[in-house]
C-alpha cells in the first residue's frame, strides 16, 4: 500500500490519525513506512555544536540561550580544521550525515560566515551530507550555502503558531517560515520538525503537523525533539516526555509525510532500548549521535551503545546513496 504524497491536508484529517488507538496507529504508520523506506535502515546523522552557548534569542527551552544561568560552557566558532577532523571521525563510525549547528539568532554576513561556508566545502569533500542549522539565513546566505555544498538545512518549526509566543518572544512563527522558504528557493533540502514536551498541547502538535505536510514540498526530513530538560531554563521542571506521545506524533509525522525522514532526535537519552524501538516501529527512521555522548550540550547515547541497539533490533545505518533514492521519490 503506497499512499500518495499529499500537501492538502486538513486538521479534522490529522487530528484523526493522531487519535486512533495507539497500536493502530502503529500499524498504519509501520505499514506506510514499509512502502516507501527500507525498514531496516536508520539514519544515523553526527551532530556537532560549531558554536556553543551565549544566544541571544531567549527560547525557552534552550540551554543555549544566553539570559537563562545554565552549566554549558560558551564556546565561540570552532577552527575548521577540528570541525573536518570530527566530520572525518563521524564518517569513519558510519555516518551518513553530518550537522554543524551554531548558537546564533541568525547568519550575520561576516568572516564567522567566511569560515562556516569553508566548513560546508570540507564536510561535503569529505563525501558527508553536510547539513546546517545556524538561526535565521536571508535567501543570498541560503544561496552562498547551497553553492558551497550545503545538502540540507535545519530550521524547525519548534511548536504551533498559535503556541509560538509562549515559548519565544524574540522572534516569530513567520520568521521562521520564511527562512524555510528562502532554504527552499536556494535548492537545498530542508529539515524541519518541532519538540514536544513544551507544555503544549495535543492540538498544537497536530497544528504543527498541519503546517509541515500542508507545505507545497515537505521537508525531506523531520525532527522529532522530546524537550531535554535544561537546569536553569525555563522549562527545566517540565514533566518528561511521555513515551506514547512521542511514539503517536511519529506514527502521524510518518503518515502525513510519509516520504520523508523522520528523525527520533533529543531526548533519546531518558529512552530504555525498548521504548526507541516503539519510535522506530511508529516510523522513525533517523537518530542523531554526538561524539563524547553529548548531542549540543545535553547526554546523548554513545555510538557504540547505538550500534548495540541496532544488533539487537535487526538495523543497520542506511548508505548515503539509498537514502538519496527514497528522498527522490516524490
Ligand atoms: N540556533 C539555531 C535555531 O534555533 O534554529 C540552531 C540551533 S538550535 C539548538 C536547533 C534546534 O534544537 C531548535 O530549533 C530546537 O528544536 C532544538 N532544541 C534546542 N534545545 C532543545 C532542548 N532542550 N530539547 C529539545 N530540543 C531542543
Ligand atoms: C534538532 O531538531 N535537534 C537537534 C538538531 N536539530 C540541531 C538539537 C537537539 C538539541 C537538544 C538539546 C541540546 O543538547 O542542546
Ligand atoms: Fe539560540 Fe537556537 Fe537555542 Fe533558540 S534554540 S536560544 S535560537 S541556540
Amino acid at each position: 500500500m503506497k499512499a500518495t504524497i499529499r500537501n492538502n491536508w486538513t486538521k479534522t484529517e490529522i487530528q484523526e490519525i493522531y487519535d486512533l488507538p495507539l497500536l493502530e496507529l502503529v500499524y498504519r504508520a509501520a505499514t506506510i513506512h514499509r512502502a516507501y523506506h527500507r525498514a531496516d535502515e536508520v539514519q544515523v546523522c553526527t551532530l556537532l555544536s560549531v558554536k556553543t552557548g551565549g544566544c541571544p534569542e531567549d527560547c525557552s527551552y534552550c540551554g543555549q540561550a544566553a539570559r537563562y544561568h545554565t552549566d554549558i560552557k560558551v564556546q565561540a566558532l570552532l577552527p575548521t580544521e577540528t570541525v573536518l577532523a570530527h566530520a572525518q571521525k563521524a564518517k569513519n563510525s558510519g555516518s551518513t550525515r553530518f550537522c554543524m549547528a551554531a548558537a546564533w539568532r541568525e547568519v550575520r554576513d561576516n568572516r564567522d560566515f567566511d569560515r562556516i561556508i569553508d566548513m560546508v566545502k570540507g564536510v561535503n569533500d569529505l563525501g558527508l551530507e553536510v547539513c546546517c542549522t545556524l538561526g535565521m539565513l536571508t535567501e543570498h546566505q541560503a544561496k552562498r550555502l547551497q553553492e558551497a555544498g550545503l545538502y540540507a538545512y535545519n530550521h524547525n518549526l519548534d511548536t504551533s503558531e498559535q503556541y509560538y509566543d509562549e515559548i519565544i518572544s524574540t522572534r516569530t512563527f513567520d520568521n521562521r517560515i520564511n527562512t524555510i522558504d528562502n532554504v527552499r528557493k536556494a535548492g537545498i533540502t530542508v529539515c524541519s520538525g518541532g519538540i514536544i514536551g513544551l507544555g503544549e498541547t495535543h492540538k498544537d502538535r497536530i497544528s504543527m503537523l498541519l503546517t509541515l505536510a500542508t507545505m507545497p514540498k515537505h521537508p525531506e526530513s523531520v525532527p522529532v525533539n522530546a524537550l531535554a530538560r535544561v537546569k536553569g531554563t525555563p522549562l527545566e521542571n517540565n514533566p518528561k516526555v511521555d513515551i506514547w506521545d512521542m511514539v503517536r506524533m511519529i506514527a502521524t509525522a510518518r503518515m502525513v509525510m510519509p516520504a520523508s525522514i523522520v528523525r527520533l532526535s533529543a531526548g533519546r537519552i531518558e529512552m530504555s532500548e525498548t521504548e526507541q524501538a516503539w519510535c522506530f516501529m511508529a516510523g522513525a527512521n533517523s537518530i542523531f549521535t554526538g561524539e563524547r555522548e553529548t548531542l549540543l550540550v545535553t547526554p546523548n547515547p554513545g555510538v557504540s551503545e547505538d550500534m548495540a541497539m541496532f544488533k539487537n533490533l535487526g538495523l543497520k545505518p542506511m548508505a548515503k546513496d539509498v537514502k538519496e533514492e527514497s528522498c527522490t521519490t516524490y
